[in-house]
């Protein structure tokens, strides 16, 4: 009976020593997890750079929000489904302490949201004479398709009419799509500029002033904001450019969008 007691006796002063050396051992610093990304829009198959910004972490673990993960510390990932994903990365430290930050990546289609007509040369270069030959005034008509529909536009608005050949000029005219837009898809896209005339014969009154053709998908993007090529990464706004390469052309286009 005796040696029970001294035994239970010795396994209670290990139960106290060891529980003394785990109060002893203060925790480590507490870890803050934090992420910035290099665009909150993007294309499908178009890479988004994660840079961690956690602090007393020893390892990570990311999710995507696609279902697929990382435990690299400054993962670069593509989406090939569209949508709003969540983006989650947890921070451990050694003794295993735990913090969680999210941040939400929309990654989205081109969608086409204003075209605008920056220049146009109101003479007709073979003429020299103004478009507008029955007097009743510069009438700009724009028309936008995809090529394998033309001549039939999706998108044939008059955006301006009786104008001075001087307004025209200076004015900047577009087409504005309703607030979805209008989804780009990669295939190649006609914008026409006719001149109209109500005097004439019908099938004369559409004169066609210019044409270009070109695939949106594959055109450079600029940020709107700063000109500077590639789109806004804040806000997934983006435009390119079609038509006059010079002064003495007649338009020049350009095509706001946005990743939606
Ligand atoms: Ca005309
Ligand atoms: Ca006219």
């Amino acid at each position: 009976m005796r040696s029970i007691y001294s035994l239970l006796f010795i396994i209670s002063l290990f139960v106290v020593a060891l529980a003394c050396k785990s109060d002893d051992s203060d925790p480590l610093p507490a870890p803050t997890a934090e992420f910035t990304m290099d665009k909150r829009f993007a294309e499908l198959n178009e890479l988004v750079s994660f840079t961690n910004n956690s602090a007393n972490a020893v390892s990570y673990n990311w999710a995507f929000g696609d279902g697929t993960s990382s435990t690299q510390k400054d993962p670069s990932k593509s989406y090939n489904v569209l949508g709003k994903h969540i983006v989650e990365l947890t921070a451990t430290t050694e003794d295993n302490q735990m913090d969680s930050f999210s941040d939400t990546v929309t990654v989205g289609n081109r969608t086409l949201q204003i075209i605008f007509v920056g220049r146009i040369n109101w003479l007709n270069p073979e003429t020299s004479n103004p478009w507008d030959d029955d007097g009743t005034g510069p009438d700009l008509v724009i028309g936008f398709t995809r090529s394998a529909l033309f001549p039939s536009f999706e998108t044939l608005a008059l955006v301006a009419e009786n104008a001075s050949q001087d307004d025209i000029a200076n004015l900047t005219v577009g087409v504005q799509f309703d607030e979805d837009g209008l989804t780009l898809r990669d295939e190649n896209y006609i914008i026409a500029l006719f001149e109209y005339d109500e005097d004439k014969p019908e099938e004369e009154q559409l004169e066609l002033m210019s044409l270009n053709e070109l695939n949106p998908i594959d055109a450079s993007a600029f940020d709107p904001d700063s000109g500077d090529p590639g789109k806004n990464p804040e806000t997934g706004e983006g435009f390119f450019v079609s038509g006059a390469s010079s002064e003495n052309d007649s338009t020049l286009n350009y095509f706001l969008f946005n990743i939606r």
